[in-house]
């Protein structure tokens, strides 16, 4: 699936003034990573005095993330969590004393103004133990009303209040599945099988350089799927010519010393393509091409196929609608997944998974994309 999954910026505030007050803010992290999305960035935490009633000291801190939640869900994951954390809220509407408070201060730069929920938070501006910890995560952040920054709001709010800056830091749960022991993965798969979304999902969470296949600059993949034997050759040598010139090209030694490279391809996907859709001579002249060719192009240190079933492969392929897959059959898939795994099997190599997603969506269910995200990393 190409569907590019929208992904906000959200800004929250989180605040505990009673029971275990750090752990408190470290158990709500946990959850908003496992439950909400990734986390970029974790303030410092604060202790601040209650404002607007009489109460415990709070700690205080802030959370940066990327999600790929409306803002309805948004709200609705953070109550919910905030309810796990033995949150009770009466309806009152007076303040009091509370285990967990998880406050929405920002998504992108919306400007919301329902009955739930509104955006950018209408109380930030007096609150120094909002601004603070915002300010530590982003300060040039703007706000979308004001036209002012938070540093500049922070300068001008009145509140008065000590903020005491803790030496304790909060834990970053995205540590624990961190990509950078591999420097370039590849993501394989067959049609449909989801490699592109993962590879940018993964790219985007872990500030990874991202390679997509350019399949779409192909002219000849519309002509095959008309006319199989008459486009294959020049097809599979178009693919192979775009593939070698953007792995050679787009991954140099540099990147491979820098930050993690996650592609939606491995250039083996030729061979494997081109030994179901070319004729036994014209294979023969292509492997000759593709191992020159293939000396030269960067390996990566960790291969993943993700496994789909031909069933849904195909719902896919239907639900994405590009027009000249549509003829895509069953059996073509089937003997793709075969072609695959041979291929696999013939490595002898510790570097490659197959990970079986046939009864997961990673779209859909976050503690689906963490479980294939483990099955990457462990
Ligand atoms: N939250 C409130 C009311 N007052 N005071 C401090 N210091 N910290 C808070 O998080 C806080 C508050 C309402 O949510
Ligand atoms: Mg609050
Ligand atoms: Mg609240």
């Amino acid at each position: 699936m190409d569907q590019s999954l929208p992904s906000h910026n959200v800004y929250l505030s989180l605040g505990s003034n009673m029971g275990h007050r750090f752990e408190n803010l470290q158990n709500a992290i946990n959850l908003l990573f496992t439950e909400v999305g990734s986390i970029l960035k974790i303030s410092a935490v604060y202790e601040t005095p209650a404002m607007g009633f009489n109460g415990d000291p709070f700690l205080n801190c802030a959370v940066w993330m990327h999600v790929n939640l409306e803002p309805a869900e948004v709200l609705n994951s953070v109550l919910k969590i905030e309810k796990k954390l033995g949150r009770i809220r009466d309806n009152s509407g007076n303040y009091s004393s509370r285990p967990i408070d998880i406050d929405i201060i920002f998504i992108d730069d919306l400007i919301i103004k329902s009955e739930k929920l509104t955006l950018p938070h209408p109380e930030m501006t007096k609150r120094k133990f909002v601004l603070q910890p915002i300010a530590d995560l982003n300060s040039g952040l703007m706000h979308p009303t004001f036209q002012k920054n938070v540093i500049e709001i922070l300068d001008e709010s009145q509140d008065e209040s000590e903020l005491q800056k803790q030496s304790k830091w909060l834990r970053n749960p995205m540590k624990d599945f961190t990509i950078s022991k591999y420097n370039y993965i590849a993501i394989e798969g067959n049609i449909g099988a989801g490699k592109t979304s993962l590879a940018t999902k993964i790219a985007t969470d872990f500030n990874a350089k991202l390679i997509l296949e350019r399949f779409s600059d192909n002219p000849f993949l519309p002509k095959f799927y008309n006319d199989p034997s008459r486009y294959a050759f020049p097809l599979e040598m178009s693919f192979l010519a775009d593939r070698y010139q953007q792995l050679v090209d787009d991954i140099t030694q540099f990147d491979l010393f820098k930050d993690s490279v996650v592609a939606d391809y491995d250039v083996n996907k030729s061979l494997i393509f081109a030994s179901i859709t070319l004729p036994n001579e014209e294979y023969s002249l292509y492997k000759k091409l593709f191992q020159m060719m293939h000396k030269e192009v960067p390996k990566p240190d960790m291969y993943i196929y993700l496994y789909q079933n031909t069933e849904r492969l195909l719902a896919n392929i239907k639900k994405r609608g590009r027009k000249y897959e549509q003829s895509i059959e069953a059996e073509y898939l089937q003997k793709l997944n075969s072609g695959y795994l041979e291929f696999i099997k013939n490595q002898h190599s510790e570097n490659i998974k197959i990970i079986d997603i046939s009864e997961r969506d990673f779209i859909k269910n976050r503690s689906d994309y963490l479980a294939i995200l483990q099955q990457i990393i462990s």
